[in-house]
């Protein structure tokens, strides 16, 4: 920090004692009065390269070059000099003081020049331009569909559970009717778990269905009950465009006294109107699955042709849109319940397949290779 009475330098009382120097400063004699104006000129020089502002510039300027500055002191003292000295010691004077003056005005420019550039940055940095938009993230296509399967059914009265995702082999095959060396057992090619219990035996897997947290639903609790399980099952499966080895499923259970194969259809008629329009129509067919019985598939009229033949109905007018059936009454003894008294039905949807269809989307495979060309179209 400058003070205004810096100058270091000691020569003589001040016999003036004047209001600058309030007595306590120190006045050149006439002999050193030259190399007194050089060092105030040197310090002022070295001074202005630390001056950063023009506030700072202008607290130099007063220090230097005011009315009360040291080096103005000096250049007041020279009209005491006998002539010749006069003239010598003013020329030096004035030199001194025009230099300063001199280097003020460049200073002034050069700060004046940054704080134009500085302004310029500013200017690039254009804040009336709108802000890039949030990149939103979304909900998956399996998950979309998956919520909205679930909320079909969640409309008629069910409630949705989830389950573990490893399971054991007791309630992924045997509870359901499938008991080890079973031929059905080939209809789902299973992911074991390295896992060997006391016996020798590999019980742990990675459920190839959502139908074992049914079974400890059921387990758990008497009926009535109407769950929906959605979750990711697996299997041992190479990969192509309608197979993925990991996959969603949709399973739903009712089980009370007197549900017959007619709330079966209800339900599921409901379900496809709900999903697929209100206009649509539901066939159902025979097929097997250890669990039920009778099994059954449902189909509905092909929503892209109504019914006509076209690609995705392959020409038949009709899409499998899911497995169903009654609980069969071994499941239901397996859990407890009495089958003479209870009855249930059971089905499951694959909502890749129903996403597929609904979107058309040819390759499963796209679900989940992470690509946000396809991701993001959803
Ligand atoms: C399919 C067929 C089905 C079931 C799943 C089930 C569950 C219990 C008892 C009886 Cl606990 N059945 N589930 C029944 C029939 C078909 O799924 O192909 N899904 C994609």
């Amino acid at each position: 920090m400058t003070l205004l009475h810096a100058v270091p330098i000691i020569i003589g009382r001040c016999k003036l004692n004047c209001l600058h120097c309030k007595a306590t400063q120190h006045m050149a004699t006439p002999e050193d009065l030259p190399q007194a104006i050089a060092e105030t000129r040197d310090k002022a020089l070295r001074e202005l390269s630390d001056v950063d502002s023009p506030e700072a510039l202008e607290r130099w300027r007063v220090t230097y070059l005011g009315r009360r500055s040291g080096l103005t002191r000096l250049l007041r003292q020279i009209s005491a000099l006998a002539p010749e000295a006069r003239r010598q010691v003013g020329l030096l004077g004035n030199q001194a003081r025009s230099l300063l003056e001199e280097r003020l005005a460049r200073r002034e420019q050069e700060l004046k020049a940054s704080v134009l550039s500085h302004l310029g940055e500013l200017e690039r940095l254009d804040v009336t331009l709108p802000g890039r938009p949030a990149v939103v993230g979304r909900l998956h296509p399996t998950i979309r569909m998956v919520r909205e399967i679930c909320d079909a059914f969640v409309a008629m009265g069910f409630q949705v559970v989830e389950g573990p995702e490893v399971e054991w082999d007791r309630y992924n095959f045997e509870m359901l009717n499938i008991p080890k060396g079973h031929a059905a057992r080939d209809m789902w090619s299973t992911l074991w778990v390295d896992y060997q219990d006391e016996n020798g035996d590999h019980p742990m897997l990675l459920r190839t269905h959502t139908s074992p947290m049914q079974v400890r639903v059921m387990e758990n609790t008497q009926p009535p009950i109407r769950v929906v399980v959605p979750g990711k099952c697996y299997r041992y499966e190479a990969t192509d465009a309608t197979h993925e080895w990991h996959y969603y499923q949709i399973e739903g259970l009712a089980v009370d006294e007197g549900i017959t194969f007619a709330h079966l259809k209800g339900t599921l008629y409901e379900f496809a109107r709900r999903v697929f329009g209100a206009e649509r129509q539901v066939r159902f067919r025979c097929d097997y699955f250890p669990f039920v019985e009778p099994g059954v598939e449902m189909a509905i009229d092909c929503f892209l042709c109504q019914g006509k033949g076209c690609r995705v109905c392959k020409g038949t007018g009709w899409i499998e849109i899911l497995g169903a059936g009654m609980v069969h009454p071994k499941v239901l003894e397996g859990v407890g319940y009495d089958p003479r008294r209870y009855t249930g039905f059971a089905f499951g949807i694959g909502p890749e397949r129903v996403a597929m269809l609904k979107y058309g989307i040819e390759d499963i495979r796209l679900f989940y290779s992470n690509d946000l060309r396809f991701l993001g179209q959803f």
